[in-house]
């Protein structure tokens, strides 16, 4: 199986007829290897009466049942796995919002796909070798610190690995090392930013240049907010750890116009979360990722639960775009018949002063009736006057805008629940 040990920036020079033909070789190898390897995919295959030798296209792939999370689960530890352990030089884990935790596994070979990718994720971004990246992710089972780190470092750069956590040396380092990129979680970024205000540092006049922002959604308004506040080019990185981690798509920054796909390496495809159909490009709808390089535990149809829609390519006309994720599709709230997904409070929170960006949204049952509970977390310096206004405008902007009434809760700062950086969006306490 074809590997890239060639470099990051191989797949970047393909046109769109070289890109779907290498694409087709790598899929096909990748379902006979999952046939052949794991016990897993050989009877769900053998269930949805496919062989690998059924995948003669790329629209064939269709045929192919999904992976999902759960699947995973039920295989906990290796079951997936398509190597002898001793092939195995890494393992991550995801801790997942319920039940046991999630672990994936690397070659030595799926290591340096992956940091390839990251590599050119920062490229696309605006990086270039010899700049120094400040990595904020977390450091540990976690992909986004490792995986920024060695990608940084394939790159070319110089990589600080401050990982999360402990602000005010975050920014004691930003101020002493002089980074011109940082890779973190949107959210930690604004912690990051309210800490050098409260120093007394405007943030515009730091070394920083851009910020590679992912690991959880994040809107245009975050986008504006973060840019103006730290004078920096602020772009998107996704991934998942089930795939490989971050670096599965990366937004360019000469067009900020969603993320590339760095599809020589994961096939998308965008499906009905309901019935599963595949849907025409640019149709909103789930994400569904195919690995085609990977080695210890590759995955085919897997069912990331992120919405998004496909778009031709940009910047780097090769790789399709998937449009910023707006939720997760089992992030949705259906509250008294209306849709609703966290980025939407988002939007709110962003533009109520007085409040962090941070905020939970907590389902309770009242007799019948769904409640929700917005609570969000105050800025250090908001007054309790400040506070009450914040909530009355929360829980106004949420009925005129979304349509739905919900109480409002201003809680301290830094007191929501964090994992790994990200904020637990929802707390659904309505099957107790
Ligand atoms: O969050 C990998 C990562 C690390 C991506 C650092 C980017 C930067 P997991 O912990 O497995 O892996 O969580 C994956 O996070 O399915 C999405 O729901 C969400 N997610 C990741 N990136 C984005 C993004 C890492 N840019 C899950 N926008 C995914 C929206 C994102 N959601």
């Amino acid at each position: 199986m074809s590997t890239t040990t060639q470099g990051w920036d191989e797949g970047e020079r393909l046109g769109i007829e070289e890109m779907r033909a290498l694409q087709l070789e790598r899929l096909r190898a990748t379902v006979s290897r999952v046939y052949e390897r794991v016990p897993f995919y050989r009877r769900a295959f053998d269930e949805a009466g496919v062989r690998p030798g059924d995948c003669a296209s790329l629209d064939d792939l269709a045929r192919f049942p999904f992976t999902v999370k759960a699947d995973l689960r039920e295989n906990y530890p290796f079951g997936l796995f398509a190597v002898d352990r001793s092939q195995v030089r890494r393992l991550h884990a995801s801790s997942g919002t319920t039940g046991l935790p999630t672990v994936v596994g690397y070659t030595q070979a799926d290591l340096a796909m992956w940091a390839d990718m990251v590599a050119r994720s920062i490229r696309a971004a605006g990086g270039r070798p010899g700049d120094t990246v400040h990595v904020a992710y977390g450091y540990g089972l976690f992909t986004g610190g490792l995986g920024a780190h060695y990608g940084a470092e394939r790159l070319g750069c110089t990589v600080v690995p401050a990982s999360g956590g402990m602000t005010a040396r975050q920014v004691r380092l930003i101020l002493d090392l002089k980074p011109r990129i940082i890779m973190v979680t949107p959210s930690y970024m604004l912690t990051l930013l309210d800490e050098f205000e409260r120093q007394g540092v405007d943030p515009r006049t730091t070394s920083l240049e851009v910020g590679v922002f992912g690991a959880e959604p994040w809107t245009e308004r975050m986008r504006r907010e973060i840019e103006e506040r730290a004078g920096i080019d602020a772009v998107d990185i996704y991934g998942l750890s089930e795939v490989i981690g971050p670096g599965v798509a990366q937004e360019c920054v000469e067009t900020k116009d969603g993320l590339h796909i760095w599809e020589d390496h994961f096939y998308p495809e965008v499906v009905d979360p309901i019935t599963g159909e595949v849907l025409p490009e640019g149709e909103p709808g789930e994400l569904v990722l195919t690995s085609l390089t990977k080695q210890a535990m590759p995955v085919v149809r897997y069912r990331t639960r992120d919405l998004t829609r496909l778009l031709p390519g940009t910047a780097r006309p090769a790789f399709r775009r998937m449009e910023k994720v707006t939720g997760r599709s089992d992030d949705m709230i259906i509250l008294r018949g209306v849709n609703l997904f966290p980025t939407a409070v988002e939007e709110i929170v962003l533009r109520t002063p007085g409040v962090a960006p941070h905020f939970q949204l907590r389902l309770t049952r009242e007799g019948r009736m769904d409640a929700l509970t917005v609570r969000a977390e105050a800025r250090p310096d908001a007054t309790t006057d400040e506070r009450t206004a914040a909530a009355r405008a929360i829980a106004v902007a949420m009925k005129d805008d979304v349509g739905v009434s919900v109480a409002v809760e201003i809680v301290d700062p830094e007191t929501l629940e964090r994992s790994v950086g990200k904020i637990k969006r929802i707390v659904d306490l309505r099957a107790r």
